[in-house]
């Protein structure tokens, strides 16, 4: 489709190359994207509510002064509770998860999120982003068991980057689609169709900061990297999804090993290692945890944290040869 082509046409197109379809995803998608604008635009200001809020409980137009990760979290489930698509949510910064059954009408998917990924960046200005996972609910009643399920039963993932330019990356399968904002219009806008990652690239991410509770194959792979002909460049935003974003469209490798510190990693299964490697795959890159794809996990709980080795396919190939050196 042509670059420029609204994300509500492409999203229309999309669906009408399958007759089956109910409309029940394209209208979920759009109430979606109404969030990810909102949030886009809280993300934006944020530096002024800042100077504006004075001492920190309330602005000059006498609101709450709320934490954006909060506001994102709560935009999310106010924006999307009410369309009668979904049947529940789970969200990383809550315990429990949210059921839309009961005081909105059920519908039959469910939403995960990471409402303010790299919410560490917020106050300094820089990317932060949305991720998201769409799964079908499995049963009548929405239970926490719902959204135990392998991230390849996924049937759609994305994330909305707020940038430089504030960019939403989607699959639902077939390929990946970015669209970039354009504030003018308040429209996404066909920016990237059908994105391929470069299947080597010339950047590593990872926080170095770690080294000293690295494993071996972690040292040593990152030591190879340093050592190679090529020249690699370190990049390490400290936002998963701006490391991945650039990855993605440049090549390269983000790695969140499990270390002596963090056993199982840092990263979410759920909310952040499951979409971002249903991305990837479909941009025919890959991701593992070093010894086991990622997609194929099958959660135990909700917060459940995952190492994470993901990007350009011969980069995590090259990466998981050097884990059979893993210590135990
Ligand atoms: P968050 O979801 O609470 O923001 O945490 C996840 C973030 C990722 O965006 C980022 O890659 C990682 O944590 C950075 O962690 P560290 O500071 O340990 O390197
Ligand atoms: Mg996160």
């Amino acid at each position: 489709m042509a670059i420029g082509t609204p994300l509500t046409k492409f999203l229309l197109e999309e669906q009408r190359r399958y007759p089956e379809s109910t409309g029940n995803f394209t209208s979920l998608f759009s109430d979606l994207v109404l969030a990810a604008k909102i949030i886009s635009r809280e993300v934006n200001r944020a530096g002024l509510i800042d100077i504006l809020g004075s001492t920190g409980s309330q602005n000059v137009q006498g609101e709450e002064v709320q934490k954006l990760d909060e506001l994102a979290n709560e935009m999310l489930i106010k924006t999307m509770e009410h369309g009668g698509h979904l049947s529940g949510m789970a969200s990383e910064e809550m315990e429990e998860i949210v059921k839309v059954d009961g005081r909105f009408p059920r519908g039959s998917y469910l939403l995960l999120f990471d409402p303010l990924d790299g919410s560490s960046n917020i106050d300094v200005n820089i990317s932060v982003g949305t991720i998201f996972s769409i799964l079908k609910c499995p049963s009548a009643e929405t239970t926490t068991k719902d959204f135990l399920q392998p991230g390849t039963r996924q049937v759609c993932a994305g994330y909305i980057l707020y940038g430089s330019s504030t960019m939403l990356v989607y699959t639902t399968g077939h390929g990946v689609h970015g669209f970039t904002l354009d504030p003018s219009v308040g429209e996404f806008l066909l920016s990237h169709e059908d994105i391929r990652i470069p299947d080597k690239g010339k950047t590593y991410s990872i926080n170095e900061g770690n080294s000293k509770h690295w494993f071996p194959a972690t040292s040593m792979y990152i030591e190879k990297l340093k050592a190679s002909e090529k020249g690699c460049s370190a990049r390490y935003v400290g936002s998963l999804v701006a490391d991945f974003h650039r990855n993605l469209l440049k090549g390269g490798i983000f790695l969140y090993p499990a270390d002596k510190k963090s056993k199982n990693g840092k990263l979410r299964l759920l909310y952040e290692a499951n979409p971002l490697s249903f991305i990837v795959e479909q941009a025919g890159g890959k991701s593992s945890t070093g010894d086991k794809r990622i997609l194929e996990i099958v959660p135990e709980e909700l917060h459940q944290r995952t190492p994470l080795i993901i990007g350009s396919k011969a980069d995590v190939e090259e990466a998981e040869s050097f884990w059979k050196y893993q210590e135990a």
